[in-house]
């Protein structure tokens, strides 16, 4: 196993690697940019290089900067969590020439799978459902005109180097096609310096279930089963759970999935952790879009069921160590949701809400597992996604661990930054979310009828101030706490009496 690894990274996965690589005795090298000097992943590391200015791209995107900083503190590999440098083929080739380990997949895998072209290639070779399409270029028009005409309208434009939902566009009718695939072309040679484009068939409402795999190198590649990733906004995940509602009805699928993942990492010649995403409809039917080559943000919900640890198994597979399990040897108990705080305001768009953490109660007790890189005092920095923490909950079964989302998210209080935690609240009270209803287009459609909240909680901490005072110089009535679970102002109140 290695001594020394550097985090190539920052915020709550960066202190989700610190805490596996203690459990495991390695050494851990956080890097930070200036705006993170005081960040949770730099106090929490054993050691710590500044590696450049605020933005990424003069910190954590910089290879030459990441590689100094490791050299120059001894690690013997580096871990690029998720984001950053995480898919980038070229640093992974960057760490093999200076003899460090990358802990992924290797550059040539990364290169293959990040053209999505070339996965759906790779993946009707083996067999592996596709949506119905091509992977030959559709830029001009003529080519576009024909294959559109073949595969009937709606289509869906995509980039062959794009990924996440980026410059892909729905098109209905053959008069948007022409200036649609001008569109998409000049996006995705913007966004991703190629203007290659394909056509879909488009899936109308589809479920986003996406398989996760693990491999070594010694042959052995296994899958940990599915996460359920429909609760997206502007393909942004919000919500994630295992195992998937739907597959829940429809055991044999996951047994199908997992094996079409299995079969398409290997032909690639997969090594590490990795996910195979799938759109799946109405009608069971489910079809490969694209491989991601990362430790992905909602893994914990992956290990809250199978009771594995991914960046433990990522570890031994870099280290060129066996993982130790067999397929057979997984197994999956109970139901986990876990929930993305971010600081950022649903009501008004999602517009983020940086800001200085002023007041934090965080959850805890049976089934809770808190991955946050915040503390009370920091200041969240706006260079970067505001991601503040994950709650991941699990419980015997789904509907007790909504019960159990809620209860824990009925304890956490944020005060500062403007959160997305009443949203949360109100979500999981949802009745299509809890009939486990579920499909990409849910979330818009659940925030045109979800319920208004006042658009300044600053008002309700003054009244609960105020509440809390009058409470303290009289005797208490508590009235019926069934009535004021939901209150944001209750919850400051019980803050500003505990003081
Ligand atoms: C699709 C699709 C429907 N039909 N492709 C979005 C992210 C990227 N990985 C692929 N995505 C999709 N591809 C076809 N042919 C639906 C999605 C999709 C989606 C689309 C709109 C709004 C939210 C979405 C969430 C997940 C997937």
């Amino acid at each position: 196993m290695f001594r020394k690894v550097l985090i190539a990274n920052r915020g709550e996965i960066a202190v989700r690697l610190i805490r596996a690589f203690r459990e495991l005795g390695i050494v851990s090298v956080a890097v930070y940019s200036d705006a993170d000097r005081k960040a949770l992943h730099v106090r929490l590391a054993d050691e710590a290089a500044h590696i450049g200015a605020s933005p990424a791209s003069e910190s954590y995107l910089r290879i030459d900067r990441v590689l100094d900083a490791a050299r120059g503190h001894g690690a013997d590999a580096i871990h690029p969590g998720y984001g950053f440098l995480s898919e980038n083929a070229e640093f992974a080739a960057s760490c093999a020439d200076h003899g460090i380990v990358f802990v992924g997949p290797s550059a040539e895998a990364i290169r293959r799978l990040g053209s999505k072209t070339e996965a759906r290639r790779l993946a009707k070779q083996v067999g592996v459902p596709v949506v119905p399409g091509t992977e030959e270029p559709a830029t001009h028009i003529d080519d576009a005109r024909r294959v559109a005409r073949q595969l009937g309208y709606p289509v869906m434009l995509k980039a062959a180097a794009g990924g996440g939902g980026k410059g892909m566009r729905r098109v209905d009718t053959e008069q948007e096609l022409e200036s649609s695939v001008r569109d998409a072309a000049s996006e995705a040679q913007r966004a991703f310096g190629s203007d290659e484009i394909y056509l879909e068939k488009l899936i109308v409402n589809p479920r986003h279930i996406e398989i996760q795999l693990v491999g070594d190198a010694h042959g052995n590649l296994i899958h940990l089963g599915e996460r359920e990733c429909s609760m997206q906004r502007r393909h942004q995940k919000v919500l994630e759970e295992c195992p998937s509602p739907l597959l829940s009805e429809k055991p044999e699928l996951r047994e199908q999935m997992g094996q079409a993942a299995v079969k398409l990492a290997r032909a690639a010649g997969y090594v590490n952790a990795g996910t195979a995403e799938f759109l799946a409809d109405a009608d069971g039917r489910f079809y490969f879009l694209e491989m991601n080559t990362r430790l992905q943000v909602e893994h914990p919900v992956t290990e809250a069921v199978t009771g594995l640890d991914l960046v433990h198994l990522q570890l031994r597979a870099a280290a060129g160590e066996p993982l130790g399990i067999r397929q057979s040897d997984v197994r999956w108990r109970g139901a986990a949701i876990e929930c993305r705080i971010y600081a950022e305001d649903p009501d008004h768009g999602y517009f983020p809400s940086p800001g200085s953490i002023l007041q934090l109660t965080e959850p805890a007790g049976p089934g809770v597992r808190l991955d946050s890189g915040v503390y009370p005092g920091w200041d969240v920095p706006l260079d970067y996604d505001p991601l503040l923490a994950k709650l991941t909950v699990h419980a015997p079964n789904r509907t007790a661990a909504i019960a159990r989302t809620l209860r824990a998210l009925e304890e956490y209080a944020i005060t500062g930054v403007t959160t997305n935690l009443t949203f949360f609240r109100d979500l999981l009270r949802d009745e299509a979310f809890v009939a486990g209803r579920l499909h990409t287009g849910f979330l818009d459609e659940f925030m045109a009828r979800r319920p208004r909240h006042l658009p300044d909680e600053r008002l309700d901490d003054l009244a609960a101030a105020v509440a809390a005072v009058h409470t303290l110089d009289t005797a208490p009535d508590h009235g019926d706490p069934a009535s004021t679970r939901n209150s944001h102002w209750l919850h400051q109140g019980r803050r500003f009496m505990l003081r």
